[in-house]
């Protein structure tokens, strides 16, 4: 029987070698200062504003938080719009701000916010739409701005997936009033845990900074109700020795990518969720569709018989968020509002996909799933 000798993982985190790491926390060491806006901080975030073609950048301890306090600071209230097909953490930013989250159902390509179905979810109540760019497929971004436009309605997009990607040449962060992205230690650029917001209004920089810093506005005065969100010197400065490395682990991933779609294009009832080659996809994650009609087995028959085998995939994102048992009572949450993200979520599962995986890992794991293995 074909099968993996050691345990093959969803992902592996980008790791500079160790040696750079040990002489960057010596210099840490040696400042004797350890977070609060400190060196590694202030050249990580010139750093990625650069690398991300972001008109401003605010670095946070994590993806969540940053979206959180994001919202917070664009005093958003009432409704937001979003997608039921995304990581727990969208949608709790919303609950967290005391915001109702508004359930609009997916493309069945993208998987992304459905723009056709955004419009008949507006109500007086309706603040922003938060779409996410689901395993760095690019949303609809102008269908989103000019319903946004229309309604006058911000838009802040959850992209924890889509680091260094561009639509038409244009940076992923340029998109909306807010983009997040998540740096944790599964994305291909990571800062152990980690995350950003990219903005357009610079007068909301100061209001970040605050918030992520209990909203302190200097030793004597605090004028807003923030929290504790800093990134700190050691993230950061791990952050500046993956940033080095993070252009070759996109090209190997490029490779990776292109073995999975030769293995697996001609394979009946598989569909690539993330076919894309160029750079409007982050090369973050590699994810397929399966058809049980057509292809045999379900998604959770594959998932089982490849764990047997030794590759351990994940059905992101299943749960649907708006099944939390919390939404009980939100109209919009109701599977029958929601088909398409009902159908999908039973059917994706996202394979093994980092740097180092290896061309003959990946065509192993494409014989084991065109049933080609013996
Ligand atoms: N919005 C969206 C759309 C998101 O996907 C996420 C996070 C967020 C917001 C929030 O951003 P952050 O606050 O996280 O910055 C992982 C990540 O923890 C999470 O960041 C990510 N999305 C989500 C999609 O994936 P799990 O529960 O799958 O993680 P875990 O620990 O099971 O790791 C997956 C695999 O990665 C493991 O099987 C092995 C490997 N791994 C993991 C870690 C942590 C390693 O090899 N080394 C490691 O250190 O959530």
């Amino acid at each position: 029987m074909d099968c993996f000798n050691e345990p093959i993982q969803v992902t592996r985190p980008l790791l500079p070698e160790i040696s750079k790491i040990n002489d960057k926390i010596k210099e840490i060491w040696d400042s004797k200062w350890l977070t609060n806006n400190g060196k590694q901080h202030i050249e990580l975030q010139e750093r990625l504003k650069e690398y991300l073609g972001a008109e401003n950048l605010v670095l946070f301890v994590n993806g969540t938080l940053a979206l959180l306090l994001g919202i917070k600071a664009l005093g958003l209230t009432g409704e937001v719009i979003t997608t039921p097909f995304t990581f727990p953490a969208t949608v709790t930013a919303l609950d967290w701000n005391g915001l109702k989250p508004v359930f609009c159902d997916i493309g069945k390509d993208t998987l992304n916010i459905d723009v056709n179905k955004i419009e008949p979810l507006i109500n007086e109540k309706t603040t922003a739409i938060m779409p996410v760019h689901v395993f760095g497929n690019p949303c609809d971004v102008d269908g989103i701005k000019k319903i946004a436009d229309k309604y006058r309605l911000k838009v802040i997009y959850d992209g924890a997936h889509s680091f260094g990607s561009r639509i038409e040449g244009i940076p992923i962060g340029r998109f909306g009033d807010m983009t997040m992205f998540s740096f944790h230690a599964t994305k291909l650029f990571n800062t152990v845990e980690g995350g950003a917001l990219s903005f357009e209004d610079g007068s909301l920089i100061e209001k970040l900074n605050m918030l992520k810093n209990f909203g302190i506005n200097g030793p004597e005065e605090v004028l807003l109700s923030g929290l504790n969100a800093k990134m700190n010197e050691v993230q950061a400065g791990i952050g500046l020795e993956v940033l080095k490395i993070v252009d070759e682990e996109r090209r190997r991933r490029k490779m990776i990518k292109e073995a999975y779609i030769s293995g697996l294009q001609d394979v009946r009832g598989i569909r690539i969720i993330t076919p894309s080659l160029d750079d409007s996809n982050s090369f973050q994650y590699f994810s397929i569709e399966v058809d049980k009609e057509l292809y045999g087995r379900s998604r959770d028959e594959l998932f089982i018989e490849l764990g047997r085998r030794n590759v351990f995939c994940r059905k992101y994102f299943y749960p649907l968020c708006s099944n939390f048992s919390w939404y009980e009572d939100n109209a919009s949450a109701r599977r029958e509002n929601l088909p398409q993200a009902n159908i999908i979520v039973d059917k994706v599962l996202t394979l093994p996909f980092y740097g180092e995986l290896g061309i003959d890992s990946v065509d192993l794991i494409c014989r084991l799933i065109s049933q080609k293995e013996k």
